[in-house]
């Protein structure tokens, strides 16, 4: 029997800084129960879908910081998304700032889970490409302090046994990293799911700007077809504290087509129906691992992280 999974991309408008967790929960509900009545089993929200994107601003106080960050999962705030996703047998993928004690320790994760369709948690991931900088860089128009606000993962990149099939969970920066999809793929991974804020101009290479929309698909695209596996990406975006950030949140299929993309910058649902079945013929053929890679060959992918000349 054919395995089928409806799934929605639910897009997210801007955040602003002002805007309650309530209010920015309420808008999750709305998505979802959108999901629900086009027939969707798996919902997929952005990266740190609960507040605005923090990272563009240089804070010291870490009290200010702390507020961006959830300190439970579900928390109070949280709960009702997880109560309609049990009552509607919808699961979701979620993106939020995590802050946790472990072994004694505090650590600040930028972190997404996997729940499923009884609202319980199944995975969790914790993004491991931080992308920009640790210090204030006044000369930006903006700030990308990933590098100062979240350690890198510790989970590695994960798959799950979910929705009748192998899914895989990386965050933003991470879909543009071929190791994501293919540490992913070497444990068979059916569909990824990931959440993103990317800011439309990138200040330390501004001569990427007008090229920003297609190297995000081309990269989920790539992913997709070299692993033989549905990728689903799902941007927050629109003008958020004067900074615009993408959209163009899309469904890809294992053959590194479109199957949908999102029109506006706005809160939108796309939802497609994806055949997990459908990477068996690239996983079998062309990218047949088993048969076709030679990992003595890449050993300097593991060995090294910076270019080095002859
Ligand atoms: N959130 C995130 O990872 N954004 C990055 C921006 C890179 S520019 C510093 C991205 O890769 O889209």
């Amino acid at each position: 029997m054919a395995r089928i999974i409806t799934v929605g991309a639910a897009q997210l408008g801007p955040i602003a800084r002002s805007e309650s967790r309530i209010s920015v929960v309420n808008r999750l509900i709305d998505l979802m129960k959108q999901a629900k009545s086009m027939g969707c089993q798996l919902v997929v929200y952005p990266e740190l879908a609960l507040t605005t994107f923090f990272p563009r601003w240089y804070m010291e106080d870490q009290a200010e910081i702390d507020q961006f960050f959830e300190m439970a999962m579900p928390n109070p705030v949280v709960q009702p998304l997880f109560d309609l996703s049990a009552q509607l047998e919808i699961g979701f993928y979620l993106g939020y700032a995590e802050k946790v004690e472990e072994h004694g320790q505090i650590h600040r994760y930028n972190t997404s889970i996997l729940v499923n369709q009884r609202g319980e948690i199944v995975g969790k991931y914790r993004k491991i490409h931080l992308p920009g900088h640790a210090e204030h860089e006044p000369w930006r128009a903006f700030q990308h302090l990933e590098k100062r606000y979240f350690e890198v993962g510790d989970l590695g990149f994960g798959v799950w046994r979910a929705f009748n099939g192998i899914f895989g969970m990386c965050i933003c920066n991470d879909r543009r990293w071929p190791e994501t999809y293919r540490v992913m793929g070497l444990q068979g991974v059916e569909m990824v799911l990931l959440g993103y804020n990317t800011p439309q101009h990138v200040p330390a290479a501004p001569e990427q700007d007008h090229l920003n929309h297609f190297h995000n698909l081309l990269s989920m695209q790539a992913g997709a077809y070299q692993n033989g596996t549905w990728v689903v990406g799902v941007a927050k975006c629109g003008r958020e504290e004067g900074c615009d950030l993408i959209g163009d949140s899309c469904i890809v299929a294992p053959s590194g087509e479109l199957i949908a993309k999102c029109r506006t910058v706005e809160d939108e649902l796309i939802v497609a129906q994806c055949d997990l079945d459908a990477g068996a013929s690239y996983k079998n053929t062309i990218f047949n691992f088993a048969a076709h890679r030679q990992p003595q060959h890449y050993q300097r992918i593991c060995e090294q992280a910076g270019t080095v000349l002859l």
